[in-house]
Order: structure tokens, then C-alpha cells, then sequence
């Protein structure tokens, strides 16, 4: 199996975390980014965008794809819950973080911060940072705020709907964005404990050399 895309993008963390739940050998294909729009990623990923998966002959894009795909052709173990109103909502949950969460944490915050920097050697513009933190962000985060337990994970065991709503949280935290515990108390503590995953923690240092190059770019800019 090859997953195609930069481990540092919120999507394929998310299909990289659903893979390594369920235990599946893969290469991650990182070269690809930001050189997408190549007539040969292109006939992988028709849009451009990463991540892209391969599984022998089978193609496909998207990471909610790449989810629904993993979890039919690989039940064994499963990264959604077994009750199916919990499914249901699982869904839902990563459906409003990967369209909604993107947006001003990953491209307001971390890529406004990180990634222009260094990939297009322009400065940061503070005031969409700015706007993506103070206006963009609270009304999300009050409603993810209602749908999170007390404490522990969302469906008792870690699944793609934690990573799903935490992983552009982890892209702005990259950019020294923090989740204000004193609004959000369960989404920091659940992003906390997201991050603590054995998992997430692989992924997250595998990303890291990525991130201080991204750092260092910032911090020379
Ligand atoms: N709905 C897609 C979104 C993927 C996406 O937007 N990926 C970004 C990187 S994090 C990308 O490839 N951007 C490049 C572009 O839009 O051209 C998914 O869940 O995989």
C-alpha cells in the first residue's frame, strides 16, 4: 500500500492514523508536495490534493475515501465505533472538522505562519492569523466543545473521529496556536490526550524534522 502525500497535511495524518490503528503495513510516498498538479499525480488524484492511496490496484484520493475504503476492505479492526448511531456521528464529526477546522487552523494559522515562509518565501500576514483566531475558530470550537465527553475519548477508545477533529488543531499548534482550556476545556483535554496516542505520537515525530525546517524558515523571515 502507498499513501502519497506530506505527513505535516491534517488529511493525511488522518489517513496515516487510520492505517496505523489498524495495523497495516504502508509507504508513505512524501515527495509529492507540493508538486501535485504532475500529469501522473494528477491521473491518481484528479483534484491535485494529497492524500492519494494505492492498494496494489486499487486508486483512490481523499482521506474520508481512503477511511471509508480502509474500513470495509480491512474490518478486523475497525476505527469507527460498532454501534451504528455512534457511527453515524462519528461520521458527522469528521465531516465537520475535515470542512470546517482546515480552513482557519490549518490554512489561517499554520500555513500563514509555517508553510508561506518557506515554500513561498513571503512573510506571514498576522492579520489573517489574527481573524482566523479571534473570529474564525471560537464559534467551531463552542459546537466540537458540545459534542466531546466529560473525558477519555470520543467513542471510549481512540478512532478516526479524535484524530479527524484533532489533527488541523495539530497544524495550528505547529504555529504556537493553543485551544484556550478555560473556553474549551474538553477539546484541550481531548486534544492533549490525542496526542498522547501511541500512534499519533509515531506520526507526530516523524513529522518533526519537517517542522523545524518550517521553524527555522519562520523564524529567519
Ligand atoms: N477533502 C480532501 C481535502 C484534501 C486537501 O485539501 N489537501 C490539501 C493539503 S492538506 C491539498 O492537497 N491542497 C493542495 C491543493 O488544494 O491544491 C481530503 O479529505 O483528503
Amino acid at each position: 500500500m502507498k499513501l502519497y502525500g506530506t505527513p505535516i497535511s491534517p488529511f493525511v495524518r488522518k489517513a496515516r492514523v487510520a492505517l496505523e490503528l489498524k495495523g497495516l503495513e504502508y509507504e508513505l510516498v512524501d515527495s509529492i508536495y507540493p508538486g501535485t498538479k504532475t500529469l501522473e499525480y494528477l491521473a491518481i488524484s484528479p483534484l491535485g490534493k494529497i492524500p492519494a492511496f494505492e492498494d496494489g490496484d486499487i486508486i483512490m484520493c481523499d482521506s474520508n475515501v481512503i477511511v471509508e475504503y480502509l474500513e470495509e476492505r480491512y474490518p478486523a479492526i475497525p476505527v469507527r465505533p460498532t454501534n451504528i448511531a455512534d457511527r453515524a456521528k462519528s461520521r458527522w464529526l469528521e465531516e465537520y472538522a475535515g470542512s470546517m477546522l482546515f480552513g482557519p487552523c490549518a490554512a489561517g494559522v499554520f500555513m500563514e505562519r509555517m508553510t508561506k515562509p518557506y515554500m513561498k518565501n513571503e512573510p506571514t500576514d498576522e492579520g489573517v492569523v489574527e481573524h482566523s483566531i479571534n473570529n474564525l475558530i471560537p464559534p467551531l470550537f463552542d459546537y466540537i466543545e458540545t459534542q466531546l465527553p466529560a473525558d477519555g475519548f470520543i467513542f471510549g477508545e481512540m478512532g478516526i473521529a479524535d484524530i479527524a477533529v484533532a489533527t488541523a488543531i495539530i497544524n495550528a499548534s505547529y504555529a504556537g496556536f493553543e485551544v484556550d482550556a478555560g473556553h474549551w476545556p474538553k477539546l484541550s483535554a481531548h486534544l492533549g490526550l490525542v496526542k498522547t496516542n501511541p500512534v499519533v505520537v509515531k506520526c507526530m515525530q516523524s513529522e518533526a524534522p519537517l517542522i523545524a525546517a518550517l521553524s527555522n524558515a519562520r523564524a529567519a523571515s
